[in-house]
């Protein structure tokens, strides 16, 4: 053996052993780590999922509580709102495990998997958590560093009055609520050691490891128009526990970590920093403290992406809803459900852009159920007097749906249709999906504007949630109807096959009011008649839909109305609940002032206990990392982590922007494996906050037009880089499909 690699060896052996030892903190680059147990639900927590259920993992020592859930578990049915309810808790009493030492809990979002680790009696314990996706069951795994050491009594308490027993091995539950029945099984799997089961519980007596699955769910299903699955589901449940359990616990943890990663390891993020050499809730508490660290920052990005997948996955079409599927209550704030008018949406906007496109699918394919298949939304547009489909606020999974009317939430779910054609240009998938969807709510549109005095069409009667009048030609729904129409327009010329309605289309389009109207103290109006108070702090900034996620909205399209939404925003202030002060990221990202996107990203990243309902300006994050309203609200997740991305490109103007917002705290950095509309995957690294290089992989070819701060050159191409009357230059690449472009700047 060469000196260097015993060196080497020796230098690693040590480290090894403590680790096999202790069982070890995963040497995860992105690790939400403590070093106490949670005591909190929410706030401290640590949530898996396979888009379908999930669990809350607390990681106490002598009392384990791993609350779970899945996702379809509602009460209420198509005439009766309901909510989504908590399923349940495992409840795991040890043996002999105090007093204890040495107590790691962590999130490896690397690998998908909560751990919990710690010493007693010289034995090193470790619990691993997962949810997997290929083998639809959560997976729980105790093992401890010495034989016959693992001891405990498992109950399982229903959230409901379903029935639990326990036999040999297992204990299940059974129940119904309004509509929907459920079913649950948790089997123990010892090696060594013996189980015996009393009437609702399990014991374990000096096991070497132990494996525990769990396999949950109804009969719900999306696509029948009763919600009611036709299939065997029960016994569909019962083969998907016993295909598990053949599978080692190697095995099944193999399939989790290789599904996981094909999705998560598609992006990075680096900011030039290390990783944090402290637990999590010191780094928050450090960083609101002034210490600042992007490491947090590049935590909370890839957060929203483990959240994602965690909590939407394809196969089940039924978007993730306000706290993405974790619930521990069976009376959750607002129900725990689908919110049109904006956390719904928020959910959805990583989803594109931070490469995790199929996790947008739940959500695709729920407005394509609902707007044509099934009848409510139907319903409630013909009940107004018009074709197509429409929506109220407040959403249950059975096409429920009230409190006030939202009517352009048709249009707000069409972009996410059309973005994802943008994204990846499927005629198939616009053909089939998307356009029908959006004509459809075209044509609800059509039959409910009037041309005013001006000469402009006009919405009727709408609000800009949720404050103030209710007034024709409210700024939020015509911009609404603006994106709707424009894209509508785009999918029927790409189609050409309904060209009669195209042309009628762009008639009206062309004298539609755009809701882009500058106000007396030189804001945006959100209000076409009543005036907009200067001192409004409001969460919802409705009227500024066509700066973010719209496209409307852009200094380098319509300076003085973009600066409109500047006065809007400085208005509007600074705070406000977790979602809001994300949106303000991306508004903020996308008038290309990165520093001011950078100052909302940290007061979305403000520490806070507050679990008590706030609409104000108590918004911000728990120890968990978890978005706050407050309470514990999703949306402010999943939703940051695009705001993020808009920070490092945006390609919402038909052209890559790169670097169009870098905050002057990053000045260095790479990103790796963004989207870019027009079926583009795009890195971008930079140094002294330049670009300092880049590569486009084009995925379909076609043109690619790079807008930068300094001239580029494409390596192997005689790319002309030009400067235009904005200061940017700009460069166009003629791009083949599956190749990739290595771009620097000029020399
Ligand atoms: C909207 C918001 C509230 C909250 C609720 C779930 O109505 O106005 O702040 O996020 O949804």
């Amino acid at each position: 053996m060469k000196t260097r690699s015993l060196f080497l060896l020796l230098l690693f052996c040590p480290l090894i052993s403590i680790q096999a030892e202790t069982g070890g903190l995963p040497e995860s680059e992105h690790l939400l780590r403590y070093e106490q147990p949670a005591l909190e639900w929410m706030t401290s927590a640590l949530p898996i999922g396979n888009g379908r259920i999930g669990a809350m993992i607390f990681g106490g020592v002598e009392k384990e509580q791993i609350q779970f859930n899945d996702k379809t578990l509602w009460t209420g049915n198509k005439t009766e709102r309901g909510g989504y309810q908590n399923f349940g808790d495992i409840f795991i009493e040890f043996k002999n495990q105090t007093p204890y030492t040495a107590y790691l809990r962590s999130l490896d979002m690397d690998n998908a998997l909560v751990s919990v680790a710690y010493k007693s009696s010289g034995v090193a314990y470790l619990r691993e958590y997962f949810a997997s996706y290929p083998d639809n069951v959560i997976v729980m795994r105790f093992t401890a560093s010495k034989k016959g050491k693992i001891s405990f009594s498992l109950s399982l308490t229903d959230a409901h009055q379903g029935t639990v027993v326990a036999e040999q091995n297992r204990i299940s539950v059974n129940g119904k609520l309004t509509l929907l029945s459920y079913h649950a099984t948790l089997s123990v799997l010892n090696e060594g050691g013996n189980i015996s089961s009393h009437a609702s519980s399990i014991d374990v007596d000096k096991a070497d490891a132990i494996t525990l699955l769990l396999t949950v769910g109804t009969d719900y299903d999306p696509q029948t128009l009763d919600y009611l699955t036709k299939t065997n589901w029960k016994e569909n449940l019962e083969t998907i526990g016993i295909a598990a359990g053949k599978k080692s616990y190697p095995q099944l943890k193999k399939n989790h970590i290789d599904d996981y990663q094909s999705l998560f390891n598609r992006v990075h993020l680096h900011l030039g920093n290390k990783k944090p050499s402290v637990p999590t809730d010191k780094l928050l508490r450090n960083y609101n403290q002034g210490q600042y660290d992007p490491a947090l920052e590049i935590l909370f990005f890839q957060y929203g992406r483990y959240l994602a997948i965690a909590s939407s996955r394809a196969g089940l079409d039924l978007p993730s809803n306000l706290q993405g599927l974790w619930n521990n209550s069976n009376n959750p704030p607002w129900g725990g459900d689908i919110h049109s008018n904006i956390n719904i949406q928020m959910n959805y906007w990583p989803a594109e852009v931070a490469n995790l496109a199929e996790c947008h699918l739940p959500f695709i394919n729920y407005i394509y159920n609902e707007a044509l298949v099934h009848e409510s939304w139907r319903n409630m547009a013909a009940s107004l007097g018009c074709k197509g489909w429409t929506l109220k606020t407040q959403n249950n999974i059975f096409g429920y749906s009230d409190f006030v009317y939202n009517r352009p939430a048709n249009g707000w779910y069409c972009m996410h249709l059309w973005d994802k054609y943008l994204f990846n240009p499927q005629r198939e998938y616009l053909k089939n999906t998307a356009y029908p969807v959006m004509k459809s709510a075209v044509e609800f549109w059509l039959n409910r504007l009037f041309m005013d005095d001006e000469g402009k069409w006009i919405v009727v009667n709408e609000w800009s949630p949720e404050h103030g009048p209710w007034e024709n030609g409210v700024a939020y729904a015509q911009q609404i109807v603006w994106h709707l129409f424009a894209a509508t327009i785009d999918a029927g010329k790409i189609l050409g096959d309904d060209e009669h309605f195209i042309r009628l289309l762009e008639q009206k389009f062309a004298s539609l009011d755009t809701g882009l109207k500058t106000g007396d103290w030189g804001q945006l109006r959100e209000w076409k008649y009543a005036a907009d108070d200067p001192d409004d702090k409001h969460r919802h900034i409705s009227h500024l839909i066509a700066l973010y996620p719209g496209k409307n909205i852009s200094p380098l399209l319509n300076p003085s109305i973009a600066n409109a939404a500047r006065k809007t925003l400085e208005g509007r202030g600074d705070s406000g609940t977790g979602w809001s002060r994300v949106w303000k990221i991306a508004f903020w990202a996308r008038l290309l002032d990165g520093n001011h996107a950078h100052t909302l990203l940290q007061n979305a990243l403000a520490l806070t206990g507050d679990k008590g309902m706030d609409y104000m300006d108590k918004g911000g994050v728990y120890e968990n990392l978890l978005d706050a309203h407050p309470p514990f609200q999703i949306d402010g997740n999943l939703g940051a982590t695009a705001c993020i991305a808009e920070l490092l490109l945006q390609s919402h103007l038909g052209e890559l922007h790169l670097l169009p917002a870098l905050p002057d705290k990053w000045e260095k950095g790479e990103v790796k494996g963004l989207r870019a509309r027009g079926a583009f995957e795009v890195d971008i690294q930079w140094e002294k906050r330049q670009l300092f290089a880049a590569r486009i992989k084009s995925q379909q070819g076609g043109v690619c037009k790079l807008r930068s701060s300094v001239p580029l050159s494409v390596a192997g191409q005689n790319a002309v880089s030009e400067k235009d009357e904005n200061g940017y230059y700009i460069t166009i690449i003629n791009t083949e499909a599956h190749t990739s472009y290595r771009i620097m700047p000029k020399k």
